[in-house]
């Protein structure tokens, strides 16, 4: 069925976005005898891994734990092939849960929402997309995913660039060849580092423009050994249930250190934190238990990551620009394959534009420090709107007329990352004020797509046309998500977390921290009968 012949269509749900999280909340929603339409911009599922393409593209949650765990039949017959899966892999993954659960019939691809407009008298959300289509649902469930609104940052002169521009993620499907090519690459968050290795095998020059240096620990990905693998399997529910108690929902199988830095002796904190940047990953901010207690107990571990871009950076020059004299895991942590080693090639040179920025494009490359810099193609490694962009992105208008977007001028504002006052039936899945990004998002997303589900057979069974997060209990939510980030070290850099990489973004830490805290506070509110939800 085109979207088109959709139109007039009336549903009892809308899912907004055919990634991991519009997939699941589907497939709940259908088992639960629902009639659920589903919109997506691509061309098929996958959401971010269907974006993200770029060289080099992988997740750094380890792959036995970055998958669904709601069908043990799915979970035992998978078999993946690496620590760290690459993107083409999760992809065929999600294609694969697509066919088995025959979710695809339920969405039209290609077709962006643009506006959803609730009519509290019918209780029904209309929703209207690009191609002209309009449906209408009892429930609006938002999908859209925390990093998919792609953020090139508005450069001066970039339209008289006559090379090729690429954003990490609006990757082309046919993939690039950069071979013989003058490349650059601006952005050095997980992106750019994930990419920079693999342009500069390609390319003839790679030019990296960073304003920030980041932490990076290895990923030491390598292939998933067939044993470890089968161990998991023969008790996959414990390793799920250990996982689901961490406070970012992954990472049970390796130990996470309580004793702090600052008890151990010089000797025995440099073995410890060999022993984790050996293992790889994000394990390595869980060496000491007390990384993220202070600047000061935070800055030992940083110390051993400059002193280890030290080593690995043949030119001492080139290894300063790329220490962090930052906080160690206040922006995201990156783990990487070869991305200091990088920096020893002849072929990559290392711009530094802390202080003055990219001044503009030019026909030929762009400018900056005063430098002209040629190019064939640029390859904006510049990250996301994050979060709140791809729902902003969309006319969302509730009771009385409230729109979204000025209702979260300030910042968002919901209540469990889930709902926001003024929008009844709509849910948002790892929305801001959940642990969303701070968090395995597979693990977030499964949680929100049973609660959700949850939620709409609870009030259909008692007659509840519609939920709406109360004010007073979202209010109270939001100051909830601000403690929990005033406690940490998070507020203390300029991170996408903080919305501190869109210029013009409120300053709002928008994820909530602990995952195990989250569910035990959302399963009470559901327990109480969705208590700060008013029902009508
Ligand atoms: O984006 P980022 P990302 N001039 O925002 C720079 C997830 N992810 O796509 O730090 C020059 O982190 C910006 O500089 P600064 C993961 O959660 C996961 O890399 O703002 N530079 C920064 O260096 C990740 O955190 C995986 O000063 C400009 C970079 O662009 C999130 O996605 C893989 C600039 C953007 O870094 C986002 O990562 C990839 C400007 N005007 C992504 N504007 C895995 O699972 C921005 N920058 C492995």
């Amino acid at each position: 069925m085109s979207d088109r012949d959709l139109s007039g269509r009336k549903v009892d749900a809308v899912v907004v976005g055919a990634g991991f999280g519009g997939m699941y909340m589907t497939h709940l929603l259908v088992q639960q005898g629902l009639s659920v339409q589903g919109f997506e911009r691509g061309d098929d599922v996958g959401g971010t891994w269907y974006w993200n393409r770029y060289p080099g593209c992988r997740c750094d949650v380890e792959s036995m734990e970055y998958s669904y765990k709601f069908s043990d039949e799915l979970q035992q017959e998978w078999e993946w092939s690496e620590r760290y899966s690459p993107q083409p892999e999760i992809l065929a993954y999600a294609n694969h849960v697509a066919d088995r659960f025959d979710l695809r019939r339920h969405f039209a691809f290609q077709a962006s929402v643009i506006s959803a407009t609730y009519d509290e008298v019918d209780k029904v959300w209309t929703v209207d997309t690009n191609t002209g289509t309009q449906v209408h649902a009892r429930y609006l469930i938002m999908a859209t995913g925390c990093l998919s609104a792609a953020n090139i940052p508005d450069f001066q002169g970039l339209t008289d660039f006559s090379g090729q521009t690429y954003h990490t993620g609006a990757w082309p499907k046919e993939g690039v060849d950069f071979t013989g090519q003058r490349v650059a690459v601006i952005g050095t968050g997980s992106s750019g580092i994930q990419s920079i290795p693999f342009i500069a095998e390609q390319a003839e020059h790679l030019t990296v423009f960073q304003r920030t240096p980041n932490f990076s620990v290895p990923a030491r990905n390598k292939p998933l050994d067939p044993k470890l693998a089968a161990s998991i399997k023969a008790d996959y529910g414990r390793f799920r249930a250990d996982a689901y108690q961490q406070p970012a929902a992954f990472g049970a199988h390796f130990p996470r250190r309580e004793d702090s830095v600052l008890g151990a002796s010089p000797e025995e904190r440099d073995a410890r934190f060999e022993e984790y940047w050996g293992h790889g990953g994000f394990m390595f901010l869980s060496a000491f238990g007390d990384i993220g207690a202070s600047p000061e107990t935070n800055k030992f571990a940083a110390d051993f990551v400059r002193k280890k871009i030290r080593e690995i950076v043949k030119d001492p020059k080139i290894a300063d620009i790329l220490c962090p004299d930052s906080i160690i895991g206040c922006k995201r942590l990156v783990a990487d394959s070869g991305y200091f080693e990088t920096y020893n090639r002849p072929n990559v040179e290392l711009v530094d534009v802390s202080s003055s920025p990219i001044e503009r494009f030019t026909d030929a490359g762009l400018n900056a420090n005063g430098t002209e810099f040629e190019f064939d193609a640029v390859v904006f490694a510049t990250g996301f709107d994050a979060m709140t962009g791809a729902l902003l992105q969309i006319e969302i208008e509730g009771r009385d007329g409230l729109s979204l977007k000025d209702k979260w001028s300030a910042g968002p504002r919901t209540f469990l990352g889930l709902a926001s006052a003024g929008f009844p039936n709509l849910f948002m899945m790892t929305g801001p004020g959940s642990p969303s990004v701070l968090a395995n998002m597979v693990t977030g997303i499964e949680q929100h797509a049973e609660y959700i589900a949850d939620a709409i057979s609870w009030a259909d069974e008692r007659g509840v046309s519609s939920l709406e997060a109360e004010l007073d209990a979202e209010n109270k939510w939001v100051e909830v998500v601000n403690m929990r980030s005033e406690a940490t070290l998070y507020p203390q850099c300029n991170s996408w977390y903080l919305g501190a990489n869109v210029p013009g973004k409120p300053r709002v830490f928008m994820p909530f921290i602990g995952f195990p805290d989250y569910v035990a506070m959302a399963d009470k509110v559901a327990a109480q009968g969705y208590e700060g939800f008013s029902k009508t």
